[in-house]
């Protein structure tokens, strides 16, 4: 059988460790789906649309490192390209995959189907670039493996999306056959110079201070750099806190750990810590207008050192082409003992009062029983809105996963991704918080869930609206039709799926009904959790409130 275009993308995405790729058919894709079929290394795994497609690569690229959605050109491409935007804030490396017009209708003059109807078919190749580290058109045979290969690396490297258009009568072309390769993470090796002299600026910068912590941003999985983080904590013995969308990116049980920097809305005893310390070091920070509170808690000057995925800038010099990882090796071998910070305070933790079975259900009640769901093990995806401080307040046993979107903040987006997160790390116990008003974006990806028989178990909070925004700006717009989610279970079920809903109004029923999610194993279930609509956290009422104030300022005088 004649080798293809489609089989090398096949052989070079199973080669960087895909078991599945995500997909829906439209007739621009078909013959590249059938050629990603002939590989058994990968399975094809279907998604509701293409938004949701976008969103399941992108979750299993936060379960597996890099993932790939297949769609067709321009009516699924572009709504794709709303997740890819949000891989690309978030740091993921998916590679969108749409099939394109025949390279015979490229230049031709004719006008196709799925497009906006003129005859110029590089619009969306153009729209993309803007959202991707890397994008090629594919109308020939000979010059598919140099560009599916690029595609490729290039996202692996930078840990950004990236993307790949195939001419519809290309993808089954005769084409060469890959070689093979060596790792999924390729290392770019830093600038040695620029490398000590970071060193050694940071570590006379350290040497004088005596309250220092450690800040760990949300960069740091991408940069991959966790695991290093530890051995400097370990070796630094200072306290160490988190940014909220790093939740789970440093071990909780650490004995350094000292919870969540967040300004105002920061863990009991973090804000203190960080804003009295003489040296931050903040390890790969994306300080923006949410994770600043309005920019009111942004580290900033003399007292920080800023340590990002490929860069240092310390005591007024910036040193560049430096690998973190390298930079926080080289520091744990040479920095000296810095106990003060951590010395005389403890991890903050999350104790939550039970509350009596038959009173009607609470924030904190329910809150309290999903944390108690928690194991090292457990990988828990958590959406915008009051699911976000429901879940940066849990105590995290070490080896629990939190996946949140704070750069993006799409809601909806949690439905998809906790799906490809399932989907890509099937041995690992996975839990979703969504609200009521995100879970209507993308609420019909729980059906795949049924289809593939993944247990995850949905906590699915219905307090009638969207409360973070009632928090931020309240109008009629935050008040949305009620449905009945739980219901809606059986009919993705049809019949023919283990898929579960239950009703929660009380703590009692909540427990019993986490009982029966733990008990099933052939498919998702989800909890309607009836919450009232003013039961939301204390942090989410305050941090609304700064952000307000910061959305509101006066446009500058001229
Ligand atoms: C795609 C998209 N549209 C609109 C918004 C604005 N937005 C942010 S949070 C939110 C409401 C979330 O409501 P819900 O999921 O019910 O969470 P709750 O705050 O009630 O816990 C909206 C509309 C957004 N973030 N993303
Ligand atoms: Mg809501």
């Amino acid at each position: 059988m004649a080798y293809t275009v489609g089989m090398y993308l096949a052989e070079r995405l199973a080669q960087i460790g895909l078991k599945h790729h995500f997909a829906v058919a439209g007739d621009y894709n078909l013959v590249l789906l059938d050629q990603l079929l002939l590989n058994k290394d990968m399975e094809q795994i279907y998604c509701c649309n293409e938004l949701n497609c976008g969103f399941s690569a992108e979750g299993y690229a936060r379960a597996r490192g890099v993932a790939a959605a297949v769609v067709t050109f321009s009516v699924g491409a572009i709504s794709a390209m709303n997740a890819i935007g949000g891989a690309y804030a978030e740091n993921l490396p998916v590679i969108l995959i749409s099939g394109a017009p025949n390279s015979n209708d490229h230049g031709s003059g004719h006008v196709l189907h799925h497009t906006i109807g003129t005859t110029d078919y590089g619009y969306q190749l153009e729209m993309v670039r803007h959202l991707t580290c890397a994008a090629e058109s594919i109308v020939s045979a000979e010059n598919a493996p140099a560009k599916i290969d690029h595609v490729i690396r290039t996202a692996l490297r930078e840990r950004k999306p990236a993307y790949l258009e195939i001419a519809c009568n290309v993808a089954g072309a005769e084409c060469v056959r890959p070689g093979p390769v060596s790792s999924l993470l390729p290392e770019t090796p830093s600038d040695l110079t620029s490398l000590q002299a970071a060193l050694d600026a940071s570590l006379a910068w350290l040497a004088p201070r005596d309250r220092v912590v450690l800040l760990v941003g949300s960069k740091l999985r991408a940069a991959d750099a966790q695991a290093v983080s530890v051995e400097l904590a370990d070796r630094m013995g200072c306290a160490v806190t988190i940014m909220a969308a790093a939740k789970g990116f440093f071990p909780e049980d650490h004995p350094c750990y000292r919870g969540l920097y967040w300004g105002e809305v920061s863990s009991p005893g973090a804000q203190e810590l960080v804003e009295s310390a003489d040296g931050i070091i903040c390890l790969a920070p994306v300080f923006n207008d949410y994770s600043t509170v309005g920019w009111n808690a942004w580290p900033k000057g003399d007292n920080v050192l800023l340590a990002e995925p490929d860069r240092v800038t310390v005591a007024g010099r910036s040193y560049e082409g430096i690998a973190l990882r390298d930079f926080i090796k080289g520091m744990t071998a040479r920095a000296p003992s810095k106990p003060a910070t951590a010395e005389g305070t403890t991890a903050p933790r999350l104790e939550l009062a039970q509350a009596k079975g038959h009173a009607p259900l609470t924030n904190d009640e329910m809150t309290r029983q999903i944390q108690a769901l928690l194991t090292k093990n457990t990988t828990l995806t958590a959406e915008t809105g009051d699911s976000w401080f429901n879940a940066t307040r849990m105590n995290l046993p070490g080896g629990a996963r939190v996946e949140l979107e704070m750069q993006w903040g799409h809601i909806g987006w949690s439905v998809p991704s906790a799906f490809g997160n399932a989907m890509g790390s099937q041995d690992r116990r996975h839990i979703l918080m969504v609200g009521d008003g995100s879970f209507q974006l993308t609420a019909q990806e729980v059906a795949q869930m049924i289809r593939y028989e993944l247990p995850v178990i949905i906590f699915l909070v219905n307090n009638r609206g969207y409360v973070i925004e009632i928090a931020i700006h309240d109008g009629p717009y935050n008040y949305i039709k009620n449905w009945d989610y739980a219901g809606l279970i059986a009919a993705f079920n049809a019949g023919e799926g283990h898929g579960l809903g239950l009703h929660a109004k009380t703590g009692d029923e909540l427990q019993d009904a986490i009982e029966k999610a733990v008990a099933n194993k052939r498919g998702p279930t989800l909890i309607e959790c009836s919450i009232a609509r003013d039961d939301c956290t204390s942090e989410l009422v305050n941090w609304g409130k700064r952000v307000a104030a910061t959305n509101s300022r006066r446009p500058a005088a001229d």
